[in-house]
């Protein structure tokens, strides 16, 4: 049997760096609402989220979207624009691997965007072939209901509670017809994290609309919101707001419900359960030594065969 191999985490001072440089790159005037921040949340996102509890497969460690069979799965569209921008960091930093480095981002940018501090261990490793990656289909399908979601989240280990929670990111950033087959943002001002999403779930009377695409979603002109919303002196001109079906299931179920009025009414609280699951999502796949190294056992994972 292998030894296990760790690796450290990287040290406090190495990481301002890279923090201050992921903010200095979270501006960016020609890339769609102004700035990075929202795509690199899904990067990490998307990277942690293959975890399968049962099998131990997946997670953040790894990066295997560098590699076609996970970077090319439909799911992933638009997140090599994500890659790229980080790509300039990794060039810069070298001594960091892409599996820490995609998920400190989404800290960083989280935190930048007026979000909560959320706790980031590092010390993951690099894939150097694709045999971990797991097979495609883990990630949620926004066109599907509640039953969909708990497959998809308790697969992963979390809870109801901690389902809504996560779901509040979708305060942050857009759908883009051309990725997902979905169009348009969830709030006004798509750069800023507060907890927006969940008051619109509430308040708002959803339609269903099918874009030309053939694709349904829900729509609704935010006017009134507009004036109540307290991140509303950046916003635009009034844009048609949507939600996926997937959103909406937040609303429809007995037992998410709750949560999103919970969230609604206390951004502080939202922000304190975001700012712990968030943290335990990009921990997912991960095990540690007593010392908070990763370790990496060579048998842990057979691979896949393809
Ligand atoms: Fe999401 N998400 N997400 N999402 N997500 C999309 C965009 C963004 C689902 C589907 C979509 C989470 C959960 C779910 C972010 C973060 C998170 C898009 C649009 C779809 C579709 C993609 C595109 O067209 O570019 C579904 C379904 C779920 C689900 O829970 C059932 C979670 C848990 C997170 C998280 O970060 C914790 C972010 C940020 C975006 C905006 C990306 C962008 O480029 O802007």
């Amino acid at each position: 049997m292998a030894q296990p191999q760790t690796n450290p985490t990287p040290s406090s001072s190495q990481l301002d760096h890279v923090a201050q440089a992921v903010r200095d790159l979270l501006h960016q005037p020609d890339y769609d609402d102004g700035s990075a921040g929202p795509v690199l949340v899904r990067l990490a996102w998307h990277s942690a989220g293959t975890y399968d509890a049962a099998s131990k497969t997946g997670g953040s460690n790894g990066a295997g979207m560098r590699y076609e069979k996970e970077g090319g799965d439909p799911a992933n569209a638009g997140l090599q624009h994500a890659r790229a921008f980080l790509e300039l960091i990794k060039k810069k930093f070298s001594w960091i691997t892409y599996a820490d480095l995609w998920t400190v981002a989404a800290v960083v940018a989280i935190k930048e965007m007026g979000g909560p501090e959320i706790r980031w261990r590092g010390g993951r490793t690099d894939f150097t072939d694709d045999n971990k990656i797991p097979p495609r289909g883990r990630l949620p399908d926004g066109a599907q209901g509640a039953d969909h979601i708990r497959h998809i989240f308790y697969r992963m280990g979390f809870n109801d509670q901690e389902i809504v929670a996560l779901s509040g990111a979708h305060n942050l950033g857009r759908c883009h017809s051309d990725r997902s087959g979905f169009e348009g943002k969830w709030v006004n001002n798509p750069t800023r994290f507060s907890n927006t999403y969940f008051k619109l779930l509430l308040v708002n009377d959803w339609k269903k609309k099918t874009l030309e695409n053939g694709v349904e979603q829900y729509v609704y002109v935010d006017e009134d919101m507009i004036e109540e919303d307290e991140d509303a002196e950046d916003a635009e001109e009034p844009e048609e707001l949507m939600m996926l079906p997937t959103d909406i299931a937040l609303i429809q179920d007995p037992s998410f419900r709750p949560w999103v009025e919970l969230y609604a009414e206390h951004k502080d609280i939202f922000f304190d359960h975001f700012a712990k699951v968030f943290a335990k999502l990009l921990e997912l796949g991960i095990k540690r030594d007593r010392n908070g190294n990763i370790v990496n056992e060579e048998n842990q994972q057979d691979g896949y065969k393809s």
